[in-house]
C-alpha cells in the first residue's frame, strides 16, 4: 500500500527533474543566421572543434567560467592543466613541430588555478604545432578555451587557435585562429595535406566585426567553435561572430586541438591555453 501511494509522487518528480536536464537546456540553443565567407591569400597551418561528442572520459559539471551561448549540456571533455598536470590523454599532428601539450604555471591563468597548457613549435624552431585529444569518432560538438592573443606590431606574428574535426590520418581539420599584427584578424580555415598545409580560409574577421574590436594589447580571450554536420559557428569572447553559419563538409568527424604556428619566417610561436570544454 505504502509503494501505491508513493509510486506516482516518484514517477511525477522522475518526470520533473527528466524535463529538466534534457529538454530545458535543449530549448535554450538555438544556431542562427547564414552568410557568405570571404576568401584570403595563403598563410599557413592550424586547426578545429565541436559538440555531443560520444564521450568518454568526462565528467557533467557547471562550466564556471563564461560559457558560449546556446551551448548547455554535459561536458564530453575538459582539460584544465590543474595541478600541472594533463588529465586528457593528448598527442601531436603527424609532421608537425612535435611539441606536446604541456602544462605551465600562470597566475594569470583564467581558470584561477595558477596553470594553464602550452603549445609550441620549439622542437621546430618555428612552422605549426597541433596538440589534439578526444575521440576520432566526434562528430558535433562545441569547443571552448581560454586562448592567451599576443598582439605584435610587426606583419609577421605568431597563430593561436582551437582546432576540431582534427584528422591525423588524413592530415587536415579546420581551426580558428587570432593573428593580431599590424593588419589583426581572426580566421576560420580548412588546412589540409591536400592543398600543401596552405589554408583554405572560410571566413575572416576583422576591425568592427570581432566584437570588442581587435585586441591592441596581448591576453587571454575564450574562443569557440560550434559544429553541427557540416556547419559551423564561431564564438570570440562569448559572442557569436557573424556569418555564421559557415559550411564546409569536406571532415565529417575527428578531434579537438590546440594550434599554434608562425607564419611567414622560422621563429618560435607560444600559444598559452587554459579551461578546454568540450560538450
Ligand atoms: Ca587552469
Amino acid at each position: 500500500m505504502f509503494w501505491r501511494k508513493l509510486f506516482p509522487i516518484i514517477f511525477l518528480g522522475l518526470s520533473a527533474a527528466t524535463v529538466a536536464t534534457v529538454l530545458v537546456p535543449r530549448l535554450r540553443s538555438a544556431p542562427a543566421a547564414i552568410t557568405p565567407d570571404d576568401k584570403l591569400a595563403a598563410e599557413d597551418t592550424s586547426s578545429g572543434i565541436c559538440q555531443q561528442c560520444h564521450g568518454t572520459g568526462s565528467t557533467e559539471q557547471a562550466d564556471t567560467v563564461a560559457a558560449l551561448a546556446g551551448t548547455p549540456g554535459p561536458i564530453h571533455f575538459e582539460e584544465r592543466f590543474a595541478d600541472g598536470k594533463l588529465s586528457l590523454d593528448w598527442q601531436t599532428f603527424p609532421h608537425f613541430s612535435p611539441d606536446l601539450i604541456r602544462p605551465v604555471a600562470r597566475p594569470d591563468a583564467p581558470g584561477g588555478d595558477g596553470w594553464a597548457g602550452l603549445v609550441t613549435d620549439e622542437a621546430f624552431g618555428g612552422f605549426a604545432s597541433l596538440s589534439y585529444a578526444g575521440e576520432e569518432g566526434m562528430s558535433d560538438c562545441t569547443v571552448e578555451a581560454w586562448i592567451y592573443t599576443e598582439v605584435t606590431a610587426e606583419e609577421l606574428a605568431p597563430i593561436h587557435g582551437i582546432a576540431v574535426r582534427v584528422d591525423p590520418k588524413g592530415l587536415r581539420f579546420y581551426r580558428l585562429a587570432a593573428q593580431f599584427r599590424a593588419n589583426p584578424r581572426l580566421s576560420f580555415a580548412y588546412v589540409g595535406r591536400d592543398l600543401n598545409d596552405f589554408p583554405d580560409y572560410l571566413r575572416t574577421w576583422t576591425g568592427d566585426e570581432i566584437p570588442g574590436g581587435a585586441p591592441t594589447s596581448s591576453g587571454w580571450h575564450r574562443m569557440g567553435v560550434r559544429v553541427e554536420g557540416d556547419r559551423f559557428w564561431l564564438y570570440w569572447d562569448g559572442q557569436e561572430l557573424p556569418g555564421g553559419p559557415i559550411v564546409d563538409g569536406r571532415i565529417e568527424h575527428g578531434y579537438f586541438g590546440i594550434y599554434d604556428n608562425f607564419v611567414g619566417m622560422q621563429k618560435v610561436a607560444n600559444t598559452l591555453v587554459d579551461e578546454i570544454t568540450v560538450r
